[in-house]
């Protein structure tokens, strides 16, 4: 497979204005019709052959103008169609056959529990017929799609309906328009036995969107939490953003298999099931914010991707990165927003840094690539988000606002660059953001180190920052960056946010200092008493800041730091240090000792405790071993695992009375609502439940199993479960499991977590479990949620996937190697934690690097080709 370079970016030669398009449904031969309207660009020659874009496809029939083309005329290939001489402007007709019951790739057309559905990004439309599958080439859309009325009794497509009605033999038919022009990525079809639940939002220029959720019928008691979302995120991108719904139809489909979380095709988003059906007894609080999350992103792409879309496919952080971080500020002024902004940090450093660390680490807007889809990424998404809110940090809030307008109206209904976006911003600021440009061409976590000093003669605080990009794959140099460090000084005496002066500026509390150079030394004035620097607050930039913080510092700032990120983050780092000696010590084979700085933050906390309670259980809990083994030279599975049980079981110990306590006063009966105080007050009881558990406190475990039989809610229920089968008890751990499996037996979505709550777990037999599981008639490769839900967590439970007999790393690459025939892009992903070995001692590097050769020699898909090359390069 060759590679694809932005620097090849050549504009298309032809476009298409209008496109009409029949489907003629049929599981093994569905009949697909196109009718483009073509026109050739200024910029292009006559002689410029016309180049589609179409894949495993059978050509029946090419007409130019109503003219039937001969064989000679055009050329078919495994990538396309090539017609040598074309007219100025001209329309297209062409009949293609595919088969949608044996498209296990997700991509294109294809059928999910018999229902037909699409999912055309990145480049599945050239599965459906021979197009410019490219997102520069924007067109209005006409589409009939022609089914069986019994077995697809609902037919949709995106923009509004036009037309419906019967045929012969058992067929209908309903015509769909939308008027938007949109690339043909943002296509969508649905058809199969489906119900809807219906609503309205009026819009704040009067308009009235329908709005529908379409479910399989036993799905309809789950639809709830989605629409609520839905009006939700509409109402807060008229508020923040400015922007209203567009059509006069809002739809939703949920669907069993895709490979994704969900597709924002313009008024019909096709859901991942898993990403919009919640219910208080199938799915956790977590699932609930989830589903509202996704639901708001989608939605949100209706002007950040579909109204403004992406040139090319290297600027796809372009609607994604800005898309992510509309959808966290949501989810932030919708729930806490310190848990919100902790949550999304945790992830970010734990699997953003570890990709941008290792062998697949790309710039935000790649180069080059070999497989598009390979590159909907940790670091696109989310990296891209934490670029777009350093924007926002660097120009405030207002002036961020109005370069959003600008970038909205200057390019309504076009395909544009990186550059445009920011280009606004800096316009919209004054600032000159053109170092800034940097984060998108430079992979790598920039690395700060910080050191300051208080000089107490002159009341001055000397704050020097030094920045460092590591080397990354093909990328030795690196140049500074432009880094927004939000900050304050808090003053030891007064626990208080001292005013700060610079450069003879009056800066109030808090501000955000530039740092651009490789070294800068910040001399804060009139610092009236010793600080201790908050730095870097609310993770104001993606970067890595060393600071020789002291514990005693630490466990200053886990109190008296006015940022609530910050304060979770100081206590991160004390627990962090603590860990660190005992990681040693274990590999020593010395005694661990506990340190009983840590013990008294935490006595302080439950005793003292901050009025946000879901912060509190933020603050509560443990970095987890992924993030701890980032932390580390060199991962050292066993000891980081026994680290990091020994300080959860000294806490246990060492405070057990005060998690009674805290459980107790946390119980609730109230009916279930996933409301942030109600969930706030469930991960507070369920944290000091996990202590508890993990002691084997004999009265935690009847407060265990009390609660996995009162049935409540599935939060509290798969809480419960998790911690009854992670115990070393298997008189509680197997009639919990097997009363759970039977009774959700015919649910998948609850299956799921069933199959993920036994593979994680930490004992031994894991890897015959996860086996045996795979035989489990509830299992199967073909579905990704249940892959993601056997394998994937699998492959994340560090002690029993790097099993020092290489048996993980086995079953992964065997998975591998067959998902790479069935779903390709699915198998490429599911390699992940092997592409890590340079992180592992060498007896593991040697296993884990055999596992990819062996992958390596197997008939590859461009998916899992380009993933293999790069982790063994
Ligand atoms: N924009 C959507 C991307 C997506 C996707 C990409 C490749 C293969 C399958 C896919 N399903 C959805 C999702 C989003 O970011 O909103
Ligand atoms: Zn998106």
């Amino acid at each position: 497979p060759q590679p694809v370079y932005l620097s090849d970016y050549q504009p298309p030669a032809y476009r298409v204005t209008h496109t009409e398009l029949t489907f003629d449904l049929d599981p093994a031969a569905t009949r697909v019709k196109a009718r483009l309207h073509i026109e050739r660009q200024a910029t292009a020659s006559a002689d410029e052959p016309l180049k589609l874009d179409g894949e495993q496809l059978t050509l029946d029939a090419l007409l130019i103008d109503g003219n039937p083309l001969s064989g000679n005329d055009y050329q078919v290939s495994d990538e396309g169609l090539r017609i040598e001489q074309v007219p100025a402007r001209f329309t297209l007709e062409s009949e293609v056959q595919l088969s949608p019951k044996d498209n296990t790739a997700l991509e294109g057309l294809y059928q999910s529990n018999g229902m037909f559905c699409t999912q055309c990004e990145a480049e599945g439309f050239r599965r459906i017929t021979f197009y410019p599958d490219r997102p520069d080439v924007m067109s209005t859309f006409k589409v009939t799609v022609i089914g069986d009325r019994e077995r697809e009794p609902v037919l949709l497509a995106n923009g509004n309906p036009v037309e419906q009605g019967d045929l012969e033999n058992g067929r209908h038919f309903a015509i769909w328009e939308d008027p938007h022009p949109k690339p043909c990525y943002l296509f969508a079809l649905v058809a199969g036995d489906l119900h809807s639940v219906g609503d309205r939002f009026t819009t704040r220029s009067g308009r009235e969107v329908s709005l529908q959720l379409w479910v399989e019928q036993e799905n309809l008691a789950k639809t709830e939490h989605a629409m609520g979302s839905l009006k939700r995120a509409m109402a807060w991108d008229e508020q923040a953003y400015g922007r209203e719904y567009d059509l006069d139809l809002f739809m939703i489909v949920a669907v069993n298999d895709f490979n994704m979380g969900a597709m924002e095709n313009k008024g019909l988003n096709i859901f991942n099931s898993a990403a919009v059906l919640a219910h208080p007894d199938t799915a956790t609080d977590g699932a609930f914010q989830t589903v509202e999350g996704i639901v708001a992103h989608e939605y949100f792409h209706n002007w950040s991707g579909n109204r403004v879309t992406c040139r090319d496919w290297f600027q796809l952080s372009l609607k994604e990165g800005f898309t992510v971080f509309r959808d966290q500020c949501f989810s932030a002024e919708t729930n806490s927003a310190p848990v919100k902004r902790i949550q999304d940090v945790s992830f970010f450093r734990t699997a953003q840094f570890a990709e941008d660390a290792g062998p697949t680490a790309h710039p935000v807007r790649p180069d080059h690539y070999i497989e598009i889809t390979n590159f909907y990424t940790l670091t696109i998404y989310e990296k891209g988000a934490e670029i777009v809110r350093m924007l926002c940090n660097l120009v405030g809030w207002d002036a961020f606002r109005q370069g959003a307008d600008r970038y909205f109206a200057r390019f309504d209904g076009q395909a544009v660059t990186i550059e445009d976006f920011v280009d606004c911003m800096a316009e919209a600021s004054g600032l000159d953001l053109g170092q800034f440009m940097r984060w998108y061409s430079q992979a790598g976590t920039p690395e700060i180190d910080a050191h300051g000093e208080y000089d107490y003669a002159h009341g001055e605080y000397h704050l020097t920052l030094r920045q460092r990009t590591p080397a990354t794959p093909g990328q030795v140099d690196k140049e500074p960056l432009h880094i927004p460090i939000a900050m304050g000084l808090v003053g030891t005496k007064s626990g208080q946010d001292l005013a700060l002066t610079l450069d003879g500026n009056k800066l109030g509390k808090e501000t955000v200092i530039h740092l651009r150079e490789d070294e800068q030394t910040f001399v804060f004035t009139d610092v009236a008493e010793a600080p201790v620097p908050s730095l870097l607050r609310n993770f104001s930039a993606p970067v890595k800041l060393h600071f020789p913080y002291s514990r005693e510092d630490l466990a200053f700032l886990l109190t008296q730091d006015s940022d609530g990120f910050n304060r979770w983050d100081a206590g991160q780092r004390l627990a962090m240090l603590a860990l660190d000696d005992l990681i040693a010590a274990h590999r020593n084979g010395v005694e661990k000792v506990m340190d009983s700085r840590v013990v008294e933050a935490f006595r302080t906390l439950l005793a003292d405790a901050p009025a946000d309670k879901a912060v509190l259980a933020e603050m509560l809990t443990l970095p987890s071993e992924a993030y701890i083994a980032e932390q580390q030279p060199i991962v050292d599975v066993d000891a980081i695992h026994a680290a990091r049980e020994f300080v959860r079981q000294s806490l246990a110990m060492a405070l057990r009375d005060e998690f009674m306590a805290t459980f107790e006063a946390n119980r609730s009966s109230e009916p279930y609502a996933p409301t942030p105080e109600q969930i706030a007050q469930r991960s507070l009881k369920n944290v000091a439940l996990s202590y508890l558990m993990s002691i084997e406190d004999e009265q935690g475990v009847a407060l265990c199993e009390g609660q996995f039989a009162a049935n409540h809610n599935m939060t509290d229920v798969r809480h419960a479960l998790t911690l009854l089968v992670h115990s070393d008890r298997d008189d509680l751990a197997s009639p919990a499991l097997k009363t759970f499996g039977e009774k959700w037996a015919h649910d998948p979505l609850v299956m799921d977590q069933w199959f993920t709550i036994q593979v994680s777990r930490p004992q031994p037999e894991v890897i015959d479990r996860v086996k045996y599981l795979m035989a489990h008639p509830a299992f199967s490769l073909k579905n990704p949620n249940r892959v993601r839900a056997l394998i994937g967590a699998f492959a994340q439970n560090r002690v029993n996937f790097h099993r020092l007999d290489g048996q993980g790393y086995a079953l992964l690459a065997d998975v591998v190697i067959e998902l790479n025939q069935l779903n390709p892009e699915i198998a490429a992903r599911l390699i992940t934690p092997l592409t890590r070995w340079q992180r592992f001692d060498e007896t593991r590097q040697v296993l884990m690097r055999s596992e990819l050769e062996r992958i390596q020699r197997e008939p590859l898909s461009s998916n899992v080709y380009e993933v293999v090359e790069k982790a063994l390069a």
